[in-house]
């Protein structure tokens, strides 16, 4: 088996790599140039002969057809992509150009390809927005087009795969766009493209602007210097459905391994504002987060989306598929990565 990656120096393709390498794979890790190494992620893969970084660029169509030519894949994980919601607000073109374009690239170069691989897109739970489903008293399921971003805290709502999608980002545009290309390609040129509807996971690889990585980053940096500056953040109101990297690049791999290509949400089923995560990092070092934390309006969204708590049963019942790390497992393990304990 030979395993592309996109966006293999990522989170996500840093444990996916790690992965394929245990099963045997040959691995290729796609990465763009860049002017100092950030390639952290990836120390243990580099010492396997069975891992190789490409170079090339998703928004190159050029770059992606002569790779997959040259490496013929067996299977195809485009993970790579602008990721952060934020970014996508102040740089809107960019995140269309590296996330849609860029998947439009993936999947012509696979298309073309003299034997053609199967692909796995990585779409997320930002595609829902602010809309919902729930089970009514006679358990039917209903879903709601929340126009408002209306946050209903006492409900139990959740996105599953059926839930009507409603990007309210420039991030989550350019995923529901990419993800509509993939079916596309599957129904029109009946090619294996299967999606990931992924809540956020996390884990010490998590990007630092992130705001899980955040948090933890600067515990660590108050431990080692106690003048380290308040910790800055926005709304602390919004909840995640928080799961580990690893578990989520486990799913990702089974779903590529069903007959047919199928679209599925991986996710706890469990959410958690912002503050419950602030508050249990807090603890773990015996810190108060109250005394530490200021708001800073700039961290605020022009849209925020206010509550993601995935369904995952069909990935259970279709993948045997489910999450090991539980929440105060994730938050303890990257606490202790950013304290310097392991
Ligand atoms: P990440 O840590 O931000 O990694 C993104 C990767 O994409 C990096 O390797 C980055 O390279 C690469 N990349 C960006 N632009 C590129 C380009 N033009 N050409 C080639 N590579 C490019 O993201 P992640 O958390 O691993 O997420 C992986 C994927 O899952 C992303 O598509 C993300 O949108 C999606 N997703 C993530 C979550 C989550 O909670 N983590 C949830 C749902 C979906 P550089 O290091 O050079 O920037
Ligand atoms: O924000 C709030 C913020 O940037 C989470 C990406 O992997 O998951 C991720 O997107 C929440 C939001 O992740 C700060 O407003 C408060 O409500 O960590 P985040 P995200 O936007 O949920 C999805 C599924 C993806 O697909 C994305 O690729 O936290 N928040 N204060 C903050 N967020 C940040 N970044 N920084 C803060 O200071």
């Amino acid at each position: 088996m030979i395993a592309f990656i996109t966006g293999a120096n990522g989170q996500d393709g840093s444990y996916l790599s790690e992965i394929l390498l245990d099963k045997g794979y040959e691995v290729y890790g796609l990465k763009r140039r860049s002017s100092t190494d950030n390639m952290w992620r990836l120390l243990s893969c580099s010492t396997n002969s069975k891992f190789h970084l490409v170079e090339g660029d998703v928004s190159d169509a050029f770059s992606m057809s002569s790779l997959i030519n040259q490496i013929k894949p067996t299977e195809v994980y485009h993970l790579a992509a602008q990721s952060h919601v934020a970014t996508s607000f102040a740089q809107p073109k960019h995140t269309l150009d590296v996330n849609t374009l860029g998947t439009l690239n993936v999947l012509e170069a696979c298309k073309n390809a003299s034997v053609r691989p199967k692909v796995y897109f990585a779409s997320t739970s930002e595609t829902f927005g602010a809309n919902y489903s729930y089970f009514n008293l006679k358990g039917e399921i209903c879903h709601v087009i929340n126009k408002n971003n209306e946050f209903l805290s006492d409900f139990p709502m959740f996105q599953r795969e059926d839930t009507p999608l409603g990007p309210n980002s420039p991030y989550a545009v350019s995923k529901v766009a990419a993800a509509d290309l993939c079916r596309l390609y599957r129904q029109g040129y009946g090619m294996y493209v299967a999606c990931g509807t992924l809540m956020n996971h996390e884990s010490p690889r998590r990007g630092e602007h992130f705001v899980t990585r955040k948090i933890t980053k600067w515990i660590g940096q108050k431990l080692r210097n106690p003048n380290t500056p308040k910790l800055e953040l926005g709304n602390l109101k919004a909840c995640r459905d928080f799961g580990h990297s690893r578990d989520y690049c486990n799913a990702m791999w089974l779903i590529l391994q069903q007959n047919e290509p199928d679209d599925f949400v991986i996710a706890t089923g469990k959410a958690w504002s912002v503050e419950q995560f602030l508050e249990t990092a807090f603890k773990l070092v015996d810190m108060n987060w109250q005394d530490n934390v200021v708001i800073n309006k700039e961290f605020f969204r022009p849209n925020e989306v206010p509550y993601l708590r995935g369904d995952a049963s069909k990935a259970k019942a279709k993948l045997g598929w489910e999450p090991k790390v539980s929440f105060e497992k994730l938050v303890e393990e990257m606490v202790a990565s950013d304290i310097g304990v392991i």
